[in-house]
Parts: structure tokens; sequence; C-alpha cells
């Protein structure tokens, strides 16, 4: 059968993107797996650590992912939800890869890259110099690499942004194997048809958690209202109507694109729902919009604090350990082999 496994960063409630780019994927390969198909997803508060977290914040985060991915209807039985940190295996195969990973191939890598022109001369306690920058930013692909290959994944649902690094892992792979013989996976990406949903304040950027304005993304938690102040403040332009060409529009464009993934291909194309709107005024089409996001994410929403508020939280412990307990079991089927295959 097919192994999936996935991940998220407990950074935040997830927004718009992360749904539509991997939680819905998430539920919809829960949905079609065949029985003997494995499907793993992982909170993995080891990757949020790479910047410096508050811990009780951190702590209230991880919860409330697991809430929001039970929400989105992911089913305990039938996947296996986890804490990355509840697995110690991750962090074991990281460094046995580590001793491989090429350096570079990770200085290649476009985040690390991004803090390249970062200047490199201030004190380390200057946050934005390049002399506090952390091992573990430059080295966290290899973590991911780990988190995949530890279960001998097959297929990894992604966004556009995660391809990169699931190329490297597969090279991670190949390095080991052609080593070691073939003991590690080879795993396929799997990238969601909403690639990239883009920040509704600059457009050009994709909506991330970390972004410093709360106005650039919709959080599944946001409430009707919210969402319509967001929406009606997203940054378009100043042409008649609406229309979809990414490169001239790009703010109307991924409303459009907002509205067709929700649906769900109801609609033929963006360009087709573009054409049902064209004759709307931006505000008018923009109450459609927020319509369209409420009428999707309300129910998730409803869930999402009943879940939280339900017993103290002591039915997500009981979630936790018990994805912890079977995704220990399924990285240790791995790591017997590759600790042998090593000789340790
Ligand atoms: N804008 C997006 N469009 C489509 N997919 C997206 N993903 C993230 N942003 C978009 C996908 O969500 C999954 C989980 O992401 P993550 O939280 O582990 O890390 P991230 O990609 O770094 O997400 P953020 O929101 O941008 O967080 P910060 O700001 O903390 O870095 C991944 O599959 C990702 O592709």
């Amino acid at each position: 059968g097919r192994v999936v496994f996935s991940g998220i960063q407990p950074t935040g409630v997830p927004h718009l993107g992360n749904y539509l780019g991997a939680l819905r994927q998430w539920r919809k390969l829960q949905d079609e797996a065949a029985p003997e198909d494995t499907l793993l997803y992982s909170i993995v508060d080891l990757h949020a650590i790479t910047i410096r977290q508050d811990p009780a914040q951190l702590k209230r985060w991880k919860k409330e992912m697991l809430a929001t991915m039970l929400a989105i209807g992911l089913d305990p039985h039938r996947s296996i939800i986890f804490y990355q940190s509840s697995v110690p295996a991750h962090s074991e195969l990281m460094w046995i890869l580590s001793c491989s990973a090429s350096m570079g191939y990770l200085s290649r890598m476009t985040q690390w890259k991004s803090k390249m022109s970062l200047p490199d001369d201030a004190s380390p306690l200057d946050t934005s110099s390049k002399a506090a920058l952390k091992l573990g930013l430059f080295s966290y692909p290899v973590l991911q690499g780990a988190d995949i290959l530890v279960h001998s994944a097959t297929h990894v649902p992604v966004g556009h942004d995660q391809s990169q690094h699931l190329e490297f892992a597969r090279e991670l792979s190949n390095g080991f194997n052609h080593i070691y013989g073939p003991i590690l996976s080879q795993p396929t990406t799997i990238l969601s048809p909403a690639k990239r949903i883009m920040s509704l304040k600059e457009p050009t950027l994709k909506m991330s958690k970390s972004h410093a304005d709360p106005k650039s993304r919709i959080l599944l938690t946001d409430s009707r209202d919210e969402i319509s102040k967001k929406i009606k403040t997203a940054l378009t332009d100043s042409i008649t109507g609406v229309s979809y060409d990414p490169e001239t529009r790009p703010g109307v464009s991924n409303l459009v694109e907002i509205v067709y993934h929700l649906n769900d291909g109801a609609a033929p194309s963006c360009e087709a729902i573009a054409k049902d709107c064209q004759d709307l005024s931006i505000k008018a089409f923009k109450e459609m919009v927020a319509d369209c996001i409420d009428a999707k994410l309300s129910g998730i929403r409803e869930r999402y604090y009943e879940i939280l508020n339900e017993e103290g939280g002591s039915g997500l412990r009981r979630v936790a350990d018990m994805g912890g307990m079977n995704a220990a079991a399924s990285a240790e089927a791995t790591m017997e082999k590759v600790r042998d295959a090593v000789g340790l």
C-alpha cells in the first residue's frame, strides 16, 4: 500500500493557503485511501523552533493545530496524527542523514539563499545579520527529509513552496541508498491543485502565517465579520470589472482562484468564474468571495471550537498519545534497517 506523509508547523492557526494547499488535500487522501494504505500527518514542532518561540505559546499552538486537523475531518482512527517531537526517530535519522547531506546542495535552498543578502559583520545579537543565522535554519531540510524517509513514505502532499525540499529528500534517500543499499524510499510529490494562494495584501507573495500584517491572510478560525473585513481591504487594482490574469491582475486573480479552489472544481476554470463575474463591481465581487469563504469555513470553525472546549483537552491528549505510539512503530520499522546498515 501507499504510505502518505505530510507535516505542518504549529506556528499559529492555519490560513486559507495551508488549508487549500495542504490540509484539505490530506483529508481527500484519507477519504480516498485503500484499506492497506497508511497515512501519517505530523505537527512538526521541531521545525517550528528553527525560529525562536515562546514556549507557552508553542504548546498552545500545538494543541490548536491538532484541534484544527480534527475539525477539517482527519480521523485519528484512520490517519496517524502526531507531534513530531514525540517520535525521537525523526531526530535520530536526521543526524544519520546529516552525515552524508551535501552542504553545497543545502546552501542552494531558496529559504537559506534569501538570507545571504543580510549584512554579515553585525553582532550575533543583531537578529537581522548573517552572524545571527542559526544552524537549524540551514539544516532543517535534512530534518524534513528524515520526517518523510523515517516512515518510508511513498507519497508526500505539499504546496508548491515545498517542492524543492522534496527534491532534496529524494537526493538524501539516493545518497544513503548508494552507500548502504536500497533501504530508504523514493517519495513522490503530490502537488495540491491550489499550488500557491497569495497574500491578500501583497498578492505577489504567498499567503503565510508569519507575515507581519494579519489582514494578509484568512485564518480557518476567522468569523464571518473578520472574513468580510479582510476581503474588503484585499489589495486589488483600479481596472473595472472582474477578469482572470495573474500576471497583470494578481490581486483580483488570487480572489478568483480562492473561489475556484474552495468550490473544488465545480466551475471548469478560473477563467470561467471570472467570466461569470465580469460585470460585477469589485465591491460586489468581494462580497461574493467573502460569502463563499464563510460558507466553506463556518463548519470547520464550529467544530474547531467544539473540540477545543470539550473535556478540557483530554480528548486531544488521547489522540496525540495514540498517534505518537503508532508513528513510533512506523518509524522503528525503518530505523532497525537503517541502524543495522550503518553499523550502529
Ligand atoms: N500560500 C500557500 N498556498 C498553498 N499552500 C501553502 N502552504 C503554505 N502556504 C501556502 C502549504 O501548507 C503546508 C504547511 O505549511 P507549514 O506551516 O509547514 O509551512 P509554511 O509553508 O512555511 O507555511 P507558512 O504559512 O508560510 O508558515 P510560515 O510563515 O511560518 O513559514 C505546506 O504543505 C505548504 O506547502
